[in-house]
């Protein structure tokens, strides 16, 4: 089911998804990546899975990507940190819903580790696909997407590689970003899906990330890419018996 929310003045498109015969679930909230949307390929598939095992779940297009208002150029990881409390507090009011997982690829798996813990009264499992943990540094240290910058005179533009650019706002913003803050906050469960060949983020972040959360997993993928052109199949396993080892039925 696809549907609109708001959060205030700015439309988000959703998707929702339900298992089938099921009356109440879990539902885990899915958020795409830097220039992604909910309609990809692996993000559908990865939803899929989690139906598969019983977990609703609700693929948030986020400001200035998919069919979500805003300007691409405007967006900022604190526009994502808003819709993403918005789209929770949307699912909690579902009446389907019996507890909330939070889960994003890239961009938006950095975004599901800095929201978990805004929410960890409610939420005790995070699902954080290939998580973007560069961005904060790469903006921190003065290189984002190869282009190296001044981070004490951050850039007006900055291009990306559909052609697209960027406004200084995601920088500044971007800079503030604590992960380390966000991993120590965050007492639940952690499972981390990383391919260990991908190119745009780092699988080492994810490895150090892991040794930092309190109760983690972390699944490397062997040999697979930034969006699992290799093996999805093994993603979607790893999500599904991660699932069910959390919800202690594996
Ligand atoms: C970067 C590396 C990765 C970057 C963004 C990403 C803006 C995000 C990737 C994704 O979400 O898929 O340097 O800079």
């Amino acid at each position: 089911m696809e549907y609109f929310i708001y959060d205030d003045m700015i439309k988000l498109k959703v998707y929702l998804d339900k298992p089938e015969n099921t009356d109440k679930c879990p539902l885990c909230l899915i958020f795409h990546g830097f220039t992604g949307y909910s309609e990809e390929y692996h993000l559908k598939e990865i939803s899929k899975a989690m139906n598969e095992v019983g977990v609703a779940t609700l693929r948030v297009d986020l400001y200035g990507h998919g069919q979500s208002e805003g300007e691409f150029r405007n967006h900022t990881l604190f526009k994502w940190i808003s819709n993403a409390l918005c789209a929770f507090d949307h699912a909690k009011s579902l009446d389907f819903v019996t507890e909330i997982y939070i889960s994003g690829h890239s961009q938006g798996g950095l975004l599901a580790m800095l929201v978990a813990p805004m929410v960890r009264e409610s939420v005790k499992f995070l699902i954080p696909l290939s998580p973007a943990i560069i961005i904060p540094r790469g903006a921190k240290e003065g290189n984002l997407l190869g282009t190296p910058f001044d981070p004490d005179n951050v850039p007006c533009e900055l291009h990306t590689w559909n052609r697209n650019s960027l406004g200084s706002n995601y920088i500044r913003v971007a800079q503030t970003i604590d992960t380390d803050q966000a991993i120590k906050a965050f007492k639940g469960r952690v499972l981390i899906i990383h391919g260990d060949d991908d190119g745009a983020v780092p699988i080492s972040d994810s490895r150090d990330a892991a040794s930092k959360y309190a109760d983690c997993r972390l699944v490397a993928i062997e040999g697979d890419d930034h969006c699992y052109g290799h093996h999805l199949d093994k993603v979607k396993e790893a999500v599904k018996e991660g699932i069910l080892e959390y919800q202690g039925r594996a």
